[in-house]
């Protein structure tokens, strides 16, 4: 007998689609979109759609193990659970004993962006237990240093508003890819006449289909925001009774753009004056007006700097107070959902040690005070995803470093378990998914039961704490204690509803002042002090352009998402020859052709795959996808390999997009 039962997708992107699960005996046979959610309207991606075979995949876990061969081959042994807890907590209280709990690291980022399973359940074990804190970097650090600093929790457009705008800015962002859902409204302006302007090195389709696409040179967009302003200032378009009333720092960012006029900006970024100055006059004469950051820009040097000064254009232009006209960035900071009760911060007894997880790779192999003793991974998948890849796997076959990795599937990073626990999908297990890109919170049931021994993160916490004698109830309350904890919020911005709405109905829309609309400095305002827009807050620093530091290797590379994984999930139905992107005037410079095999190197290492020699990408760039798995690659490495870890000028954070390479034919 087959039943349709509700879901949430769980994966970490923007859209957050409500799903509709098919279960025959027992089984998940079918994933589809459901209209429970009115923003994703039943549409979904075809990856989602192919999850069941990843359920049911043999690379699935299915029981814990232990590893019997050496670090990083991948031959282990099943145990049961008690064993597996117990050489867990026995091995965390020999490293207690002789370096106290700082030496035990968790390592975590987007894999479940559930609030039970990431930052909830785990987040109060490690401040139990006394862990070292992971610095969440390589996704959103600067674009949400920089926007909560200028703005608070102020939320953004939300993407059925594009509908209204007469002007759009796609600024690094590649949403055909990345967010389906926005791309169907931005069609849908297209359609009704809206000047559309796609700010990125590589032709997307998007920025195909744009009215105006410019190509900037990677990290030089601070430039190009500040010469945008500056024009605005200086033409007499900057809306001045907009920034005295409601800015704080706009002579601050005045000055900052003294020094780069429009010819100059040209010459940094590498483009023809007149696309800056086309772009200028649609967006200054346009209303509504609206720019969609990406967080493609942030992955730079200058990606803190670039985000800062193009937030402060809806400021400087006087775009706000209309419905559909500001910015968007992440909306995640809409939800009023208490995440301080989820992650219990006060469990800790002493300030934690904090590491940042783009050094991870240097961090496990440089000495540190204490050593890092055990690493403990959920939700993530560093091999892959982390900057400096061969040096985080060298330091993963450190033989004095005991490993965890609690998986769904045998990833390269899994691989490299001591011991290797089994985890749910969101199928199996219960969770509260707040969203990044749209203004609902959704709350899902489990539809089928485990498969074999896995269990979800709130369990495998719960068993820990009881390994470890944390019997305080508060360490592991469960999923109905969690709801309770982070539902101890500001209701009303959830229309008044809480556990039993979200248990009936399943979604909830997140609400503004005077309504259910979000219009910028018109329903919602920015959350700093005095409640006005901070252009120039001293946290950031001073608003300036690094030029490159190192330009040994003279190709930049960028690694962007496409649309067939979600970071790593689900490359294992992608294995197949992801492909160097690469502009026909650099592929001749070298004696590359279409198709054939390259070497793409640095002092960091190499990647082995083959050229696409095509316009859709500027001169002096090059690009390869995020989320390759290692067996995708020719020779087992893959974009992480050339990424140094550098930190960005704000929220240190990762820089993807700021990998110097050189490429060759390989012989
Ligand atoms: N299908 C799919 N969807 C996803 C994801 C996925 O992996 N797959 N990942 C999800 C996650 S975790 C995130 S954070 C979002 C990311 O969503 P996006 O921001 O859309 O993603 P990116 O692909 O990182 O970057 C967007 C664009 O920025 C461009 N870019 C790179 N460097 C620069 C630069 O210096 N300046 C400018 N102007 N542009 C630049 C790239 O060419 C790329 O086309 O997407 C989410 N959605
Ligand atoms: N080269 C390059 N690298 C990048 C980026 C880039 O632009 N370029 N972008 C970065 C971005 S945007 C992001 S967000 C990060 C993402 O980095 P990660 O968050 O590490 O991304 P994933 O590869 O999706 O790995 C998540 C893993 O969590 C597992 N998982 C899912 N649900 C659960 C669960 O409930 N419990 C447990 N225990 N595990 C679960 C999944 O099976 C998956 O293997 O990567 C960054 N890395
Ligand atoms: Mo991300």
């Amino acid at each position: 007998m087959t039943t349709t039962l509700a879901s949430v997708c769980p994966l970490d992107c923007p859209d957050t689609c409500s799903l509709e699960v098919t279960i025959d005996g027992g089984r998940v046979t079918r994933v589809d979109g459901s209209q429970r959610n009115p923003y994703t309207d039943g549409y979904i991606c075809a990856k989602v759609r192919r999850f069941p075979e990843r359920v049911y995949s043999p690379l699935r876990l299915l029981y814990p193990q232990k590893r019997v061969g050496p670090k990083g081959e991948g031959r282990f042994e099943r145990i049961g659970w008690d064993e597996a807890v117990e050489t867990i907590a026995a091995g965390f209280k020999r490293i207690i004993a002789e370096h106290g709990p700082a030496a035990i690291l968790p390592h975590h980022y987007g894999g479940s962006n559930g609030l039970f399973s990431e930052e909830g359940a785990d987040s109060r074990f490690f401040n139990r237990l006394g862990a070292s804190e992971l610095l969440k970097t390589i996704c959103a650090a600067p674009t949400g240093a920089a926007s909560r600093a200028m703005y608070g929790t102020m939320s953004g457009v939300p993407p059925e508003d594009y509908e209204l705008a007469a002007c759009i800015i796609l600024w690094g962002v590649n949403p055909a890819a990345t967010s389906i859902h926005m791309n169907r409204c931005i069609q849908r302006a297209r359609e009704r006449g809206a000047f559309i302007a796609v700010v990125d090195p590589r032709r997307t389709k998007v920025a195909a289909a744009a009215s105006l696409h410019l190509q900037p040179l990677p990290g030089t967009d601070v430039v190009l925001a500040l010469a945008i302003a500056g024009e605005l200032f200086r033409s007499g378009r900057a809306d001045r009774d907009f920034l005295e009333a409601h800015t704080d720092g706009a002579a601050e960012v005045e000055a900052a753009t003294a020094e780069y006029t429009i010819p100059k900006a040209a010459q940094i970024c590498g483009l023809p004056e007149e696309q800056i100055r086309h772009l200028i006059d649609e967006y200054a004469s346009a209303s509504p007006a609206v720019i969609r950051c990406g967080w493609g820009v942030e992955r730079n040097r200058n990606g803190g700097n670039a985000v800062r000064a193009i937030l402060s254009l809806p400021a400087v232009a006087g775009k706000f107070g209309v419905r559909g006209g500001g910015f968007t960035m992440s909306l995640s900071r809409a939800c009023p959902l208490n995440t301080v009760a989820l992650a219990r911060p006060d469990l800790r007894r002493d300030p934690p040690r904090q590491i940042n997880m783009t050094r991870l790779a240097r961090v496990l192999t440089e000495p540190q005070t204490p050593p890092i003793a055990a690493l403990f991974v959920y939700n993530s998948n560093p091999v892959a995803m982390n900057p400096d890849q061969n040096r985080l796997i060298r330091g993963l076959r450190r033989d004095d470093l005991f490993t965890v990795v609690h998986e769904q599937v045998m990833t390269d990073t899994a691989l490299f378990a001591d011991i290797l626990l089994p985890a749910t999908t969101f199928l199996e297990q219960r969770e509260l998914k707040k969203s990044y890109g749209t203004h609902y919170l959704q709350y899902s049931e489990p539809v089928i039961d485990p498969l074999g021994e896995a269990i979800s993160n709130v369990e495998v916490f719960a068993r820990l704490a009881r390994a470890m004698g944390f019997d305080e109830p508060d360490v592991a309350p469960g999923e109905d204690g969690l709801m309770a904890a982070a539902l101890d919020c500001d209701r009303e911005r959830l229309g008044g509803a809480g556990a039993e709405e979200l248990r009936r109905d399943r979604i909830v829309r997140i609400r503004f002042r005077d309504g259910e609309d979000l219009v910028q400095f018109g329903t919602d305002f920015p959350t700093t002090p005095g409640g006005k827009a901070l252009l120039a807050p001293p946290q950031l620093g001073t608003m300036a352009y690094r030029p490159p530091r190192d330009t040994s290797y003279p190709l930049i590379l960028l690694s962007p998402a496409t649309g067939r994984t979600i970071n790593s999930t689900l490359g294992e139905f992608n294995l197949l020859a992801p492909k160097l992107s690469i502009g026909r005037t650099d592929a001749a410079a070298r004696a590359i052709a279409d198709g054939d095999v390259v070497r793409i190197y640095n002092d960091l290492g190499e990647v082995h795959v083959h050229a696409k020699v095509s316009d859709a990408i500027r001169a002096g760039v090059v690009s390869l996808p995020k989320g390759m798995w290692l067996e995708s690659s020719l020779n087992r490495s893959t974009v992480t390999a050339l990424v140094p870890d550098d930190l960005t000028d704000i929220g240190d954070g990762a820089c993807f997009n700021d990998a110097r390479v050189e490429v060759a034919r390989a012989g």
